[in-house]
């Protein structure tokens, strides 16, 4: 009986290991099955395979982008002082042309883009002082960074090519004129350079400054998807419809500046309304006294302007294109006004929010 037992004990320890070593060999098989890799093909498909992929186009490698973030980040440079007094401001901005981006669930796109991101940084200085852009190109193809504004001609970004693969410039000016202008690639043909996503906003500040406010950056732009010089997406900051999903929080009675650029390539016109209010304008930003007081601006292709407000009321407003088939194609967001908490307590007003 004891030589019984001591049997049906070995066959047990022997049906243990052996379950043991099919179970590792089995999840071993599986988690090597998982390791697909994912690539975007020459057509635009995305392609996942456990197989060897050869020559793929572009790889996993997509980038991450966050509009909310983007919106109120604004780079001052690494900023430093002559010895004349003048501000030094220095930035490195890289060009890169393989990054892939999930524009919309599903939808990737071979966007172009200067430090990662498409709009590129938003590059912020005080009228007056010395900005230094440290360009690197690290793309495959050649790319230049042209500002509008005033500077000699060998810093306007047009005839001096900068290569692929580590081709270098710097530019470097005075900033000016105070307002809001765009930057971007100047290297035929344009228009791919431009919509794949290469440009972003310069903001020269006056000396004196403006009012404090709760600031961002609109940067309108489409996206010709399937290259058919037609867009097939719209958006306020390159992701259709993110705000209206992912609602701007303002405050009541809180002045908010919107520095807005038209980067809108292929389609004319575009244009910004804002719900259940009017804001002034102030065309270029050049300007401290607003041409307008709208709530309505048509803007041509890198036309752009400042926006400022103030809700008095709490809750959603949209802002969106009035050109329609632009806001149904992602160019609508949404303004969360919370009641501002410090108005409230002035006011004892509670407007139930
Ligand atoms: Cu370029």
């Amino acid at each position: 009986m004891k030589k019984y037992r001591s049997r049906i004990m070995i066959a047990s320890i022997s049906v243990i290991i052996a379950m043991s070593a099919l179970y590792f060999t089995f999840t071993e098989e599986i988690s090597v099955q998982l390791e697909e890799a994912v690539f975007v093909t020459h057509t635009g498909g995305v392609i996942k395979t456990t197989g060897e992929v050869l020559d793929p186009l572009y790889t996993s490698a997509t980038m991450e982008f966050d509009p909310m973030k983007y919106l109120r980040e604004f780079n001052y440079g690494k900023v430093s002082q002559l010895p004349d007094g003048t501000t030094l401001r220095e930035f490195t901005i890289i060009a890169e042309d393989d990054k892939v981006m999930e524009v919309s669930p599903g939808v990737f796109f071979n966007v172009w883009t200067f430090n990662g991101t498409v709009p590129g940084p938003t590059i912020r200085a005080t009228e007056g002082d010395l900005v230094r852009i440290n360009f690197i190109n690290n793309g495959l193809k050649s790319h230049t960074m042209h500002f509008h504004g005033i500077h000699p001609a060998e810093m306007d970004g047009v005839f001096e090519i900068v290569g692929p693969e580590g081709g270098k410039f710097t530019y470097e000016f005075e900033a000016g004129p105070v307002g809001v202008h765009p930057y971007h690639c100047h290297v035929m043909p344009l228009e791919e350079h431009i919509v794949r996503g290469l440009y972003g906003v310069y903001i020269v500040d006056p000396k004196e400054g403006r009012p404090v406010a709760d600031e961002m950056v609109m940067v309108l732009n489409g996206l010709d998807t399937d290259f058919d010089t037609e867009n097939n997406f719209y958006a306020a900051n390159t992701i259709p419809f993110y705000y209206q999903h992912h609602p701007i929080e303002i405050n009541t009675n809180e002045l908010i500046r919107i520095y807005v650029v038209n980067m809108v390539e292929f389609d004319p016109i575009n244009n910004l309304h804002l719900h259940g209010n009017l804001y002034k304008y102030y065309p270029t930003g050049t300007d401290i006294v607003p041409s307008f007081y709208t709530d309505m601006i048509t803007l041509s292709q890198t036309e752009r302007g400042i926006m400022e407000f103030e809700y008095e009321y709490p809750g959603k407003y949209l802002f969106h294109a009035h050109k329609v088939e632009f806001s149904e194609k992602g160019w609508v967001g949404i303004f969360l006004v919370k009641d501002n908490l410090d108005q409230k307590s002035q006011t004892g007003i509670d407007y139930g929010n």
